[in-house]
């Protein structure tokens, strides 16, 4: 089965999506998510400028070897942009072939592990109060894990907060947002939200917090500590976690387990945090981490460690994302959790998809592929529109981490 075109399409129904579409000589198409959120034209043109060529004429059922000859064969390995790029081939490749099989993408991976993929939703306010009755709403919607975020005292435009409603959406101008951020002030008052969240929702709810890489790696050890009463099923991302030594002394100071690797893109980013058990779930996604031939190679790592998964779910991860990574889920024997913000209206039109959410769990449904295709017509309504994510300076004026 040969491939005769490829196409990019930019999409923003809402938000901006990349979006790479692979043809072939049988009639049968697939496509990857492609999006980088903030950098999507970067990925676009490494796609049309270097992939794209190389792809033409090649046998689409010989995706590792496709793989290995875009990752080895840039001679420039690993970063976000390539292996976004890779990514998007890999799951349109894998698209391609569950459809040419007539089977859903679960299935050619190795049968479905689990009879659904428990996700967690995510609850914000601009106060603790807010936020508990917005994690009321998501226990009435059926979610059994929620991520809980609130705004901050003291703390302008605290992470996680939205501006209003189900949607949380970070990247939103064209040049990036100047947030303030305080850590004593937070330090102080997470606490308090978990221990508010625990005394009116009890003891069944599962709860997870993001740090956003705001902490140092004792400032981080302090909060695992103090968030202990209040039983975490993760707190992600408390340090920036390039250096993953750092993490060695985090684990050495709390029981709260850790969750790291949305930004990661490839194994050698996690191998010590993983080797060492220096953390119980691993984020990297479909997306960003080389699509679903690398990210099963990182899930086998995890599995030797008791390390489980814990996807990367947000709005910036398209549906086509969301649906690979749900049949990865279904199938990986180490699956732990999968993040699930909810896409808008106009989004989820573009992109009809086959996954479902049902008593907290979502399934990927049994079409044959990953499940979720793209109307082009409908797409090229919503021409690209450039937004970046913020950025975060301390009460001083000092660059921090956002
Ligand atoms: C999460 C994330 C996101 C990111 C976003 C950046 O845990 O869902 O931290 O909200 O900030 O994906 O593009
Ligand atoms: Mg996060």
């Amino acid at each position: 089965m040969k491939i005769t075109r490829a196409t990019v399409i930019v999409t923003c129904p809402g938000r901006n999506f990349v979006t790479l579409k692979i043809e072939t000589d049988e009639g049968v198409y697939g496509i990857g998510d492609a999006t980088l959120n903030g950098r999507e034209k970067a990925v676009v043109a490494y796609l049309e400028d270097h992939v794209i060529p190389v792809l033409i004429g090649r046998d689409a059922h010989r995706i590792e070897d496709i793989w290995q000859y875009l990752y080895k064969g840039a001679y420039w390995r690993r970063g976000p942009v390539t292996m976004s790029a890779i990514a998007a081939v890999d799951t349109a490749l894998w698209d391609i072939k569950a459809k040419a099989a007539g089977l859903p993408l679960y299935q050619i991976l190795g049968g479905a592990s689990r009879e659904g993929v428990l996700v967690y939703g995510h609850a914000n306010g601009a106060d603790i109060g807010e936020t508990a009755d917005a994690v009321g709403r998501y226990r009435d919607m059926g979610y059994r894990a929620i991520r809980a975020q609130s705004g901050v005292p003291g703390v302008k435009g605290a992470y996680g907060v939205g501006k209003g409603g189900l949607y949380y959406e970070p990247a939103d101008s064209a040049l990036p947002e100047e947030t303030v951020w305080s850590t004593p002030h937070y330090l102080r008052h997470a606490p308090k939200l978990f221990e508010r969240l625990r005394a009116e929702h009890g003891e069944e709810i599962e709860l997870l917090h993001d740090v956003h890489h705001r902490l140092t790696p004792i400032e981080a050890a302090r909060l695992g500590k103090d968030l202990e009463p209040f039983r975490l099923f993760w707190m992600e991302d408390c340090t920036p976690a390039e250096n993953q030594e750092a993490f060695r002394l985090v684990r050495r100071h709390t029981t709260t387990p850790l969750a790291v690797g949305e930004i990661f893109n490839s194994v050698h980013d996690c191998r010590t945090l993983i080797q060492e058990q220096l953390i119980d779930f691993i984020r990297t996604t479909v997306v960003h981490a080389g699509g679903i031939t690398h990210l099963r190679q990182i899930a086998g790592l995890a599995a030797l460690y008791q390390v489980r998964t814990g996807s990367h779910g947000a709005t910036d991860l398209s549906p086509v994302c969301m649906g690979a990574a749900l049949h990865f889920d279904l199938w990986v024997p180490n699956f732990g959790i999968q993040e699930y913000m909810r896409h808008t209206e106009e989004t989820d039109a573009v992109f009809p998809h086959a996954y479902r959410f049902e008593n907290g769990y979502l399934h990927p449904g049994d079409t044959p592929g990953h499940g979720v295709d793209i109307d082009e017509a409908l797409a090229a309504k919503y021409p690209y529109n450039p937004k970046q994510l913020p950025v975060a300076r301390l009460t001083d004026g000092t660059l921090w981490n956002w």
